[in-house]
């Protein structure tokens, strides 16, 4: 609803934050054979890790650097307005203590910290708006699997954790959802799931992956990596980009686009009214690499310096 979005249509640019357990292995898994194996995210499918090593990785994890005042301080300092976290990936890893079940940061890593709740309490306090992405593909839930003849138990804890997501943490301004390409997820899924958001938070705006990615499907569309040719104002849109080749954090990617280059972007996508959210990749102890730090610093830099006066 255009309320809902009254925000969003004036806040063009956010953070969005991939930061989870395969953030631990720093963009390369080794084989015992010797070979290794680079992806970020996706690590743990593209690089065939056995579940039981990945878990055994999660009893390792220990982000301690987290410091959530300053994420939302380097938000702050590019001019973004708000910040969208992965709370869960597709490797399932819950980064909060949910109670739906033991797949989780705080019951499988020594780290008993709640990063949600302390971004929560951060972006209140500095006035910056949260929002959380969560994938509704799940490669480690057993009954979220191809052929599952259990998928509704999966969908119930999904719909749990949601529930966890949007009630325990204040305010979400925006549900980021993914995965939802990958069967046994359905259209009609995506529209019921729409309905039990509204349900549970009807000012949280809602990205259109959760459905079909039609304009009817949420509140805005999603284009990747990319600015539309021909932006519509027919639909509300916010382009998602990495700061440099990887969502999540790859030690050995430096490949960071010029902080002229993301104030083009930024600048170009508003010019469209869409809205810019600009991705950063927290290391293994939970900390925004410096360049990219850097970077934002410059893009609000610029902003002050050509903004009102
Ligand atoms: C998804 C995730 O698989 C990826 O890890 C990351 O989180 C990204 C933001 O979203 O990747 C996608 C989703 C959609 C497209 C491409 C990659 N797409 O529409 O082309």
């Amino acid at each position: 609803s255009s309320a809902r979005t009254q925000w969003w249509r004036t806040d063009h640019f956010g953070m969005f934050i991939h930061f989870g357990l395969y953030s631990a292995y720093k963009g390369e898994y080794t084989r015992s054979n010797g070979t290794v194996c680079r992806d970020a995210e996706w690590i743990r499918r593209n690089c065939a890790i056995p579940w039981n090593e990945y878990e055994a990785k999660a009893a390792t994890f220990n982000p301690s650097g987290f410091d959530a005042n300053a994420v939302v301080s380097a938000a702050k300092n590019g001019g973004q307005k708000y910040i969208v976290i992965t709370t869960k990936h597709h490797d399932g890893f819950a980064m909060w203590p949910t109670a739906v079940n033991d797949w989780n940061i705080h019951d499988r890593s020594p780290f008993k910290r709640d990063i949600l709740a302390e971004l929560a309490t951060a972006a209140r306090a500095q006035g910056v708006k949260l929002g959380f992405y969560y994938s509704i593909w799940d490669w480690h839930d057993p009954d979220a699997q191809p052929g599952s003849t259990n998928y509704q138990a999966y969908l119930t804890r999904m719909r749990a954790q949601l529930r966890e997501l949007l009630t325990n943490y204040g305010d979400i301004a925006e549900l980021w959802f993914d995965g939802e390409w990958e069967a046994p997820w359905t259209a009609a899924e995506g529209t019921k799931l729409e309905d039990y958001v509204r349900g549970l938070s009807p000012n949280t705006i809602v990205n259109n992956r959760v459905g079909t990615r039609t304009i009817a499907d949420g509140d805005f569309g999603t284009p990747e990596q990319e600015i539309p040719a021909t932006p519509t104002d027919a639909q509300l849109w916010e382009s998602c980009m990495t700061i440099n080749d990887h969502w999540g954090y790859a030690s050995y990617d430096s490949n960071f686009k010029s902080t002229a280059s993301l104030t083009r972007n930024l600048v170009g996508i508003a010019a469209s009214s869409g809205n810019y959210l600009l991705n950063v990749g927290p290391d293994d102890h939970g900390v925004i690499p410096q360049p990219e730090v850097d970077r934002l610093a410059g893009m609000g830099a610029w902003l002050t310096a050509n903004g009102p006066a």
